[in-house]
């Protein structure tokens, strides 16, 4: 819900699966429940009486939500196989199984690509759990298998239904796709690498080419975890754009010493289309930065906004608030972000499972509750009462967000708003008249009331450093040799 206010974007990992399991010679149907209502859920499961349904698991915050579903579809349609695969999901296949009480047949962890076609072959046969990311109540199989090639099994995007609904602030409406895999740095707060086992792949230019070109939308969410660290990729992309005469709006992430490096890159994409750029800077002191393992000075970072500047990017910039913040520390957050024209957003430190911070951090969880577990709610200790600090986070998202994203702004972005109303997009539009309601201390600080159904599992003893067999969903190719 928080992050609908911002954006709405599709389900690339699904409509990869999806295709994948077309290409098996299934048929699929796709179900969007940012957009499509449980109802629509139950109908589509009485009208197309799938044979085996699959729920992506993406995100720690939804798994009540597919949790419930998916005893749902168990008690509707007994018959139907029923599977659970996406990121988060990978990291708590056990934990899942169990809430599940017999209503979810497997977990699959990690890429999804090639193993759910085997997945959908051995349904009701002992072999199931002996497949590779494969997690039944019976057993499992060995770690998940990389995709070999990124080429291969392109985003079913005609299952997506509604499309006009996916949009990322102005870019209204807005497509997704995907240029490569991966990251081979090793932040302490995130789950990228320890998911891919700190692999990186691209695609081939040609291919990556031909998906951009295939997009109906007129903007583009690059979603690569750190877009453009091989230069020569990304110029031969553009060469195929240029050639292809595609000319599109896209917004892409990347790390602030990637784009000092690969400057000239970045100022060819601004001529491409490039026109929204999120800089994942985290931190402003060293410390914070040390803590957080970004292996980057506040120097490097600042340099980049500069270079951002010069080159005439929209930058949305990331810091991460701590729980032991006090009110001294949100006021230098605020100040420093009405000095820089960047749109800064706030996020709140939150231990994953899949992150080297939840192996040190879990056991001072204030709660187990999976749907806090969305970056906007303090899961720590906080320094300040609970309500305190969340007066002090939405008082400084507010003061941020009446900078860049408030009715004031609308001279600023008005062109594209104006032009996405016209072509009867309303998404950025609507957007403006919720942020109120959605960012709201009282709710914030009433969530942690509500009554809990499902717990996540108790964290065990911290370790200073975690065993790699359960770090890595994906083992990285030097340890696996070494096994
Ligand atoms: C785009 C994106 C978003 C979009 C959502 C798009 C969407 N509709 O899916 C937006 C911007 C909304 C978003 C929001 C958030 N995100 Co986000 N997001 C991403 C990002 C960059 C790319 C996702 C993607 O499309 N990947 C490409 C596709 C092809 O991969 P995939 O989805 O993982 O799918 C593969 C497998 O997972 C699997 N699979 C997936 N579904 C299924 C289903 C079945 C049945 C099977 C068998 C397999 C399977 O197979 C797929 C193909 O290999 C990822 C990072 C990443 N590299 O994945 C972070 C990431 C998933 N997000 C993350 C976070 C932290 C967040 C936020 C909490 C914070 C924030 N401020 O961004 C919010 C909150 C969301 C919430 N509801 O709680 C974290 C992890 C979250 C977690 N552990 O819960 C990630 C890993 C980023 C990171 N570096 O830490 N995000
Ligand atoms: S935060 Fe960014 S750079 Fe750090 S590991 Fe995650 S994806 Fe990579």
């Amino acid at each position: 819900m928080y992050s609908e206010l911002y954006l709405r974007l599709e389900p690339l990992g699904l409509e990869r699966v999806a295709a994948a399991v077309r290409a098996a010679g299934h048929d699929v149907r796709l179900v969007d429940l940012q957009i499509f209502s449980h109802d629509d859920y139950r109908r589509e499961l009485a009208e197309f009486k799938p044979e085996a349904v699959g729920f992506s698991l993406n995100y720690l915050a939804n798994v009540p939500e597919v949790i419930d579903l998916a005893k749902e579809t168990r008690r509707r349609a007994p018959e139907c196989f029923v599977m659970v695969g996406g990121h988060s999901g990978s990291f708590i296949a056990q934990e899942l199984l169990e809430h599940g009480e017999g209503a979810i047949d497997c977990v699959v962890r990690g890429e999804g690509e090639v193993i759910t076609p085997r997945v959908l072959e051995a349904r009701g046969d002992a072999k199931l759990s002996t497949l590779p990311g494969v997690v039944t109540r019976e057993g499992q199989g060995p770690s998940p298998t990389l995709l070999d090639d990124l080429d291969k099994f392109l985003p079913a995007r005609d299952l997506a239904r509604k499309r006009h609904k996916y949009f990322i602030g102005v870019l209204d409406p807005c497509a997704s796709a995907e240029l490569t895999r991966g990251c081979p740095w090793d932040c302490s707060f995130c789950s990228a690498w320890t998911f891919y086992g700190r692999s990186y792949r691209k695609s081939s230019p040609e291919k990556a080419a031909e998906d951009l070109a295939s997009i109906r939308e007129p903007n583009v969410f690059l979603v690569d975890d750190v877009a453009f660290i091989h230069p020569e990729q990304g110029f031969a992309i553009g060469q195929e754009l240029e050639r292809r005469r595609v000319r599109k709006q896209y917004y892409l992430e990347t790390r602030c010493d990637v784009l000092i490096k690969n400057k000239e890159l970045f100022a060819y994409w601004k001529k491409l289309g490039l026109y929204y750029m999120f800089l994942g800077l985290e931190a402003l002191d060293e410390e914070a930065l040390k803590l957080h393992r970004k292996r980057i000075t506040p120097g490097e970072n600042f340099k980049a906004l500069e270079i951002a500047r010069e080159i005439g990017l929209t930058v949305a910039v990331n810091i991460i608030a701590d729980c032991d913040w006090d009110e001294r520390r949100f006021e230098v957050v605020r100040e420093w972000a009405m000095t820089v024209p960047e749109i800064v957003h706030l996020t709140v430190a939150t231990p994953y499972p899949g992150t080297e911070i939840w192996f040190t951090e879990s056991r001072r969880l204030t709660s187990r509750d999976y749907r806090l577990f969305d970056v906007a709610h303090a899961v720590l200790p906080t320094r300040m009462p609970l309500d305190k600090f969340y007066a002090e986070l939405v008082k400084t998202q507010d003061i941020l967000n009446r900078k860049h994203l408030g009715w004031s702004v609308i001279p600023k972005y008005g062109f594209p708003a104006v032009r996405a109303l016209l072509r009867g997009q309303t998404n950025y539009v609507k957007m403006l008249t919720k942020f109120g309601s959605v960012v709201n201390e009282n709710r914030q600080y009433s969530d942690h009331q509500r009554p809990v159904t499902y717990q996540m599992r108790p964290p065990r003893p911290a370790v200073a450093k975690p065993d790699p067999a359960e770090l890595f969903i994906h083992m990285p190719a030097r340890l696996q040799k070494q096994a």
